[in-house]
Formats: C-alpha cells, sequence, structure tokens
C-alpha cells in the first residue's frame, strides 16, 4: 500500500520542531505579584534540565531559548555541553535592552548616544554568544517608545533603531539571522517604535536576507487577523518565526492554544498553505510564555501538545477541495472545507504518533508519573530562584 494521507500529514508532524522557552520555568507574575513556586530552577542549567523533561516526553523540543543577561553563565560551552548531554540544543538567543536603569527612554533609540552605545554592545555580546552556543537566531524586542506626545522625535528614534540594527546584522556570519519583533504598546504607552508587523518588515527589508520578522501573537491590538500578517509575511519570505502564546487582552503570555484554539488553527493553516512547515522552512516556532500560576513544566508540555494539535488540524485541510471552492465563489462550502479540519479530533492521532515515537501517548500522565517535579522540589532547595531580572 502506498503512503495515505495521514502518512503524510504523521511524517510533517514527527518532524515539526517546538523551541521552550528558558524563562518559562522560572518565577514569573504580573506586576502586581510573582508568585514563587517550589523546585524552580536556579540557574540556565536547570532550566535546560526542565526544557529536556518537555522534549523527553513530547519528543519535538529539542531546543530551549536564552533570555541574556537572565541566563548569564560564566562558560556558554559548558551549557552547551550540560544541554548535548540531555540531547537538547541552546535555541535562540534574546537580547535583553529594557531592564536597566539606563534604559529609562530607550536602548537603541535612546537620545543619549552613550544608552545607545550600551544597547549595541549587549546586541552583539549576543552574537558572541551565538557563535558558542551554535544559536542560529538573535531574537530583538525593543521596549523603546515614549508615554508624552512630544517626548521625543519619531523619525529621530527610527533612523537611531535603524543605524544599531544595521551594525548587528553586519556582525551576523554564517547562517546567523536577526529576528525583529514587534508590539503594539507596553512598556511605552504613548508610541512604540517597533509597534506592529509593517515596522519590522520595513526594517527587515532594509537589512536584507539575514532579517526577518517574528509573530508574538500576543502582540496585537484585539481582534486583529494575525493569520493574515501570517499569510502575507510568508509570502514576502521574511516570516523568522513565531512566538506563540495566547491572550485574553493584552501580552498575557498565557499558554498557546488555551484562549483561542481556533486562532491557532487560522494561523498554523496560514503556515502550511505558505509552506512554513516542513524541511528547509526557515520559520522557527516558539513559545514565548510564563506560568504564573499553573505548574510550569506540564504548562510547557501542554502548550507544545496544542501546537501540535493545531498543526494536526491544518494539515488536515483538503487543499484541493477548498481551492475547487474557493474557485467556484462556493463561499459556504470553503469555510466547510477548513471548519471539516478543524472539527477533527487529532488526538488519537497523535498519541499513535507518539506510541510510534516510542514515547507514552499521554505527555501530559506520563510527566506527572514520571515523580520529576517532586524530585526538583525535594532537591531545589536554597539558592535563588530564578525569575524575571535573575
Ligand atoms: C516582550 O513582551 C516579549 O514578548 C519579548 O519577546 C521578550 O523577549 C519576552 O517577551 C520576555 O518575556
Ligand atoms: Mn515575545
Amino acid at each position: 500500500m502506498g503512503m495515505t494521507r495521514q502518512d503524510d500529514v504523521l511524517a510533517v508532524l514527527r518532524d515539526q520542531r517546538i523551541e521552550t522557552p528558558s524563562w518559562a520555568y522560572g518565577n514569573s507574575g504580573t506586576r502586581f505579584k510573582v508568585f514563587g513556586q517550589p523546585g524552580v530552577p536556579r540557574n540556565a542549567f536547570e532550566k535546560v534540565a526542565d526544557a529536556a523533561q518537555v522534549h523527553a516526553f513530547t519528543g519535538v523540543a529539542p531546543s530551549v531559548a536564552l533570555h541574556i543577561p537572565w541566563d548569564e553563565v560564566d562558560d556558554y560551552g559548558k551549557l552547551v555541553k550540560f544541554a548535548t548531554g540531555l540531547g537538547m540544543q541552546i535555541g535562540t538567543i534574546n537580547a535583553n535592552v529594557f531592564q536597566r536603569d539606563e534604559y529609562r527612554l530607550g536602548s537603541v533609540a535612546n537620545p543619549d548616544p552613550a544608552v545607545r552605545k550600551l544597547a549595541l554592545s549587549h546586541l552583539l555580546e549576543c552574537v558572541d554568544i551565538m557563535d558558542v552556543t551554535g544559536s542560529n537566531d538573535l531574537k530583538l524586542w525593543f521596549a523603546d517608545g515614549t508615554n508624552y506626545p512630544g517626548q521625543d522625535d519619531f523619525r529621530a528614534r527610527q533612523e537611531r533603531l535603524a543605524d544599531a540594527l544595521a551594525s548587528v546584522a553586519e556582525r551576523l556570519t554564517g547562517g546567523q539571522r536577526l529576528l525583529l519583533e514587534y508590539k503594539l504598546f507596553e512598556p511605552a504607552f504613548y508610541h512604540t517604535d517597533v509597534p506592529d508587523w509593517g515596522t519590522a518588515y520595513a526594517h527587515c527589508l532594509r537589512l536584507g536576507d539575514r532579517a526577518a520578522v517574528v509573530v508574538d501573537t500576543g502582540h496585537h491590538a484585539p481582534g486583529t487577523n494575525i493569520e493574515f500578517i501570517v499569510s502575507l509575511l510568508l509570502g514576502a519570505r521574511k516570516l523568522g518565526g513565531f512566538d506563540f502564546n495566547s491572550r485574553f487582552y493584552a501580552d498575557d503570555d498565557l499558554m498557546v492554544g488555551a484562549a483561542d484554539p481556533f486562532q491557532l488553527f487560522r494561523i498554523m493553516y496560514e503556515v502550511v498553505r505558505g509552506g512554513g512547515l516542513g524541511a528547509g522552512s526557515p520559520v522557527v516556532f516558539m513559545l514565548d510564555q510564563c506560568h504564573n500560576v499553573e505548574a510550569k513544566i506540564p504548562g510547557e508540555i501542554r502548550s507544545v501538545m496544542n501546537v501540535q494539535e493545531a498543526t494536526a488540524k491544518a494539515l488536515l485541510v483538503d487543499r484541493d477541495a477548498l481551492t475547487s471552492a474557493q474557485l467556484a465563489g462556493d463561499v459556504l462550502g470553503a469555510n466547510a472545507v477548513l471548519m471539516d479540519a478543524y472539527d477533527t479530533d487529532v488526538r488519537p492521532m497523535l498519541a499513535d504518533l507518539r506510541a510510534d515515537m516510542g514515547l507514552d501517548p499521554d505527555p501530559m500522565g506520563a510527566y506527572a508519573r514520571s515523580g520529576y517535579g517532586e524530585q526538583i522540589q525535594r532537591d531545589r532547595v536554597g539558592g535563588q530562584q530564578a525569575g524575571w531580572g535573575a
């Protein structure tokens, strides 16, 4: 018997990779309270160990993104070795130019050249780290913006930003990329220097092939059609990757696929449609989440599963039937093709895939039974738990 459609879908799902963020394993919260949890990592090594658990139970999350300086270590070679020993890789390096006192009026767009220099030197240091960790991507998010009309000059700030980005792009070698993330607002409230995909895209165009846009699903105005942005960026070959999470109101950083699984399906359908999945795709699927009130490792496992479920449904869309309906102007027929795929229960298929990969078909249950959660609570006593700013 030849390959069935289901075999093709399973082959893609088997190869899909989802990167988890080191900061998801640390303590987090809101500006009102950070709740500590027992067993939380004290350093980057322990975060990598927790990420390895997510990979062990899902089989599709072999890399962990770092955030510098939250994950600063004396010897990145040692961290790589430790990760490799656990079957893990260091993924995207996230720069942090938003937590020093100097950045009160911005980082690379700051009116003070000395602050801009400080910020740029951090970005370049992140590339040095990438050289050691073998990371492909540098993810840049800027908290830069203003709170009041007239506070600073929009145009001047754009030029300062462009200068810094150009210096970073120039420093990249091999296959290294610069991924530029946009965010509608927060922490700046009046204007943000990279507020939307259009601004990020304009900068990336200027920077050339090494630069691409990151879509953080939590960084849009309510009601924004994110899948349209995804489709457009993919078509323009400027979609570098995702920071997946979900939101009800703003940048909530909740588990991807939890608030609106249908939106995640629509996004993944456009990824599939645009050729963003599978061998050779430049799109990286990262999670950017915090688990403020729920357990962290199972929160990441659940999130990875949510992405897999949305992907499976997107892959099940009958593209030929959809195209026929679209070309025939059959509005209801086309919509029904999409909904048929969305309404499919893909959990049994994913359970079979996991069994085939030598994994437990039930990652959540298997993790709970593993005892790892209890073990780290016993072992990780003393020291300073990792958290925002730590
Ligand atoms: C900013 O809100 C952001 O989405 C950026 O990706 C940061 O690096 C990350 O969150 C920090 O949690
Ligand atoms: Mn993000």
